[in-house]
């Protein structure tokens, strides 16, 4: 019997009887998948190049998310990030391979690319965290150039910011470019910038069944200075355990660490639960152990089985994600309304409306 076979029957003998797989379950994925956030469809492109060329998981991973951080229209995500109230753009990051390996940099300034940090924390260092100004100092030890990343137009909304000085949360699903901010559904932004935060986290499963995952991020939006939040912070943002798969997060970042949103995604789902329900099982918990008004708040969760199967789940309606896998492959995932489908370069990728626990 293959060892994914297994264990994936070993987990549902152990699972509790009500845990039956769903009838409308896909079926394990045949080729390499890629997973992101949001609508990061040039991210999963460029982790698809890697994988189709029978690459490695990290690498792809690696890869994928620099095209956001490359990227000074993403407000979010290194370059062109929004910086904090003191006007410092801080960027928080963390990878992990399919060993159960690990590092992260949080509070990072000044470096294009923190996730390759994080890689070099994980391969160079005993360590799994570096923060602020050691993390930085060991990123230029490590042969990374500096860069001012406060673009004009990020320092322009930072002082419009300052004109009003409202500490608040960002707004959810400010990362949706698309959506009507004054009038629509979704609420609107109450600073008037309607990009305060935006997360990449890519899971992945290349050719040879290695998963690994990234996440990287600036964070909120003006935020408090040191603020660190759920991104580089294993189990929170990110998680990996090849025995069971990955999962990621974005949105308000207090409310993943709180409940090791990540980690507990993989534990569901080594507890049995397919990869749509373990993600719906754990926003539940989150809304459950809420503090703050639910209608304040935005938890986005993705997760990928170790056998190619997906799911995604959020808190709001609005959170998307964007799936590649081989042309011709099933959809690995259940749930969720496709909004776009794209065929090129041997792969398809689904841009799909996660559903939602308040929608
Ligand atoms: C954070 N989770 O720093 C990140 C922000 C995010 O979509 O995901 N935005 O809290």
């Amino acid at each position: 019997m293959r060892r994914r076979t297994f264990l994936h029957q070993t987990a549902l003998a152990g699972a509790a009887v009500s845990l039956r797989p769903s009838a409308l379950a896909p079926q394990p994925a045949s080729g390499p998948v890629v997973v992101s956030t949001w609508d990061n469809a040039a991210a999963n492109a460029a982790a698809w190049a890697v994988l189709q060329s029978g690459g490695y998981a990290l690498d792809a991973v690696e890869q994928g998310v620099w095209i956001p951080e490359a990227d000074p229209n993403d407000t979010s995500v290194g370059l062109g990030g929004l910086p904090d109230r003191d006007g410092k753009v801080t960027l928080d990051a963390c990878i992990m391979d399919e060993r159960g390996g690990c590092g992260s940099v949080a509070a990072l300034e000044d470096i294009l690319h923190p996730i390759s940090v994080a890689r070099r924390v994980m391969e160079q260092t005993p360590h799994v965290l570096l923060v602020g100004e050691g993390a930085r100092q060991f990123a230029l030890d490590q042969g990374f150039e500096p860069v001012n990343l406060l673009t004009p137009a990020a320092e322009a909304a930072w002082q419009r910011w300052k004109a009003q000085n409202r500490y608040e949360p960002p707004v959810p699903n400010s990362e949706r470019r698309d959506l009507p901010r004054r009038n629509g559904p979704y609420p609107s932004d109450p600073f008037g910038f309607e990009d305060q935060h935006d997360t990449i986290g890519m899971i992945a499963n290349d050719a040879s069944g290695h998963l690994a995952g990234a996440c990287t991020t600036s964070g909120w939006g003006f935020k408090m200075r040191g603020r660190v939040g759920d991104s580089p912070i294993v189990g929170a943002g990110l998680f990996v355990d090849s025995e069971a798969g990955a999962a990621t997060a974005t949105g308000h970042g207090e409310e993943m660490i709180r409940t090791a949103a990540s980690h507990s995604v993989v534990e569901a789902m080594r507890h049995g639960l397919s990869p749509q329900d373990a993600v719906r099982t754990v926003v539940e918990r989150i809304r459950r152990k809420m503090l703050a008004d639910p209608s304040t708040r935005q938890a986005g969760l993705l997760a990928l089985s170790s056998d190619g199967r997906v799911g995604g789940f959020a808190l709001q309606p609005g959170f998307r994600y964007v799936v590649t896998v081989p042309v011709g492959a099933a959809r690995p995932f259940e749930a969720g309304h496709v909004v776009r489908e794209v065929t090129a370069n041997g792969s398809t990728t689904y841009l799909v409306d996660a559903p939602a626990l308040l929608g």
